[in-house]
């Protein structure tokens, strides 16, 4: 794997802070459904926070991202503010979308957070388009599109990965391979070994790298960043971790193998990160217990903000669906 980019340790403590950040989140919006004041279709991420922690500190503010429903970990990485996300997904009018885009909607252009969706494979093609635009203006920003391994057997992967080669287009087709698409393990629905191999039949640069590794994620992120903006082009990176949970908040994960899901549980990244960060002195334990006691506090902060908003009234149910001065 390439070590031009190997991050220094204040790089490494960003990508970290992040983490904590997604963990923390994770676990919360967990509690707070199991407690009954939050009722919402929710797609744990636990377990991948160090894909987006990563691929986001190779970005700036003003490039985009396309996510798909388990993506809150995007979105926080990417910068969406902890009180518009959580106002949000509660569904009220101080949400990112005012309400009405809820839990797999989510958008927030002012961080480059450009689209949430819940149609599988569909974050590619809109990828592409947004990168298309950032090719014909020159405004020099990368769109990062992330999905997960079942998508790359839908058509739109295909596709997409074949038009952003041949047109070039600076974007990153950033694969979660957590090997298990909805309630099917991934051997029994995907045809290669490797999802990075499927990048060599549209002839752009497919890597695999060991998503749950900072070091190695931040690197690909990077090269492949560098790639995008330089006008070289697509790559797809394959970033390997695991789900922790079941597919969506209340399955049983009957269908998930026992012995791997343990192991992958006790190899969890984010303790792993954590320890080698003070293992190697580059933070202490007591400034990694600050940034964490932080982000509980603001994470508190944002659901009792949240939870205090109002929903929408009624008569916004067609704003910002149709066109100013179109009749609904
Ligand atoms: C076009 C389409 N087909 C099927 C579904 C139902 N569905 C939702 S998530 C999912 C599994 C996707 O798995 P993967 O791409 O690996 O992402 P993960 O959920 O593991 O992050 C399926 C089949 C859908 N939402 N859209
Ligand atoms: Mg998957």
């Amino acid at each position: 794997m390439t070590s031009n980019y190997a991050p220094d340790g204040a790089t490494q403590l960003e990508i970290y802070k992040r983490a904590a950040l997604l963990k923390a989140n994770d676990e919360r919006s967990r509690k707070v459904i199991m407690t009954g004041r939050l009722v919402m279709p929710y797609y744990s991420y636990r377990g991948q926070e160090i894909i987006p922690s990563a691929m986001a500190q190779a970005l700036t503010d003003d490039d985009y991202w396309v996510t798909i429903y388990r993506g809150i970990h995007d979105m926080l990485a990417k910068g969406m503010p902890l009180n518009d996300l959580w106002a949000e997904v509660a569904g009220r009018v101080d949400g990112t979308c005012k309400g009405k885009g809820g839990p797999m909607h989510l958008t927030y252009p002012k961080k480059g957070i450009m689209v949430t969706t819940g149609i599988v494979g569909s974050s590619m093609p809109i990828a592409n388009g947004i990168a298309w635009g950032s090719q014909l203006s020159g405004n020099n920003r990368v769109t990062v599109a992330t999905f997960g391994d079942g998508a790359s057997n839908i058509g739109a992967f295909h596709e997409s990965l074949n038009l952003a080669g041949v047109w070039k287009l600076p974007v990153i087709f950033l694969c979660q391979n957590n090997l298990y698409g909805e309630h099917t393990a991934y051997e029994k629905a995907t045809s290669v070994a490797r999802i990075a191999d499927r990048g060599a039949a549209y002839n752009i640069p497919g890597v695999r790298v060991n998503g749950n590794d900072p070091i190695e994620m931040y690197a690909a992120a990077r090269e492949a960043v560098e790639r995008a903006r330089a006008g070289e082009g697509p790559t797809l990176i394959e970033a390997m971790t695991f789900r922790f949970h079941g597919h969506v908040f209340g399955d049983s994960d009957a269908y998930m193998d026992k012995d791997q899901k343990k192991a992958a549980m006790d190899a969890d990244p984010v303790p792993i990160f954590r320890a080698r960060l003070i293992a190697e002195g580059i933070a202490s334990e007591d400034e990694l217990a600050a940034i964490e006691a932080q982000v509980e506090s603001d994470i508190d902060a944002a659901v009792e903000f949240a939870l205090a908003s109002p929903f929408p009234e009624f008569d916004e149910l067609t704003k910002d669906v149709y066109a100013e001065g179109v009749a609904a």
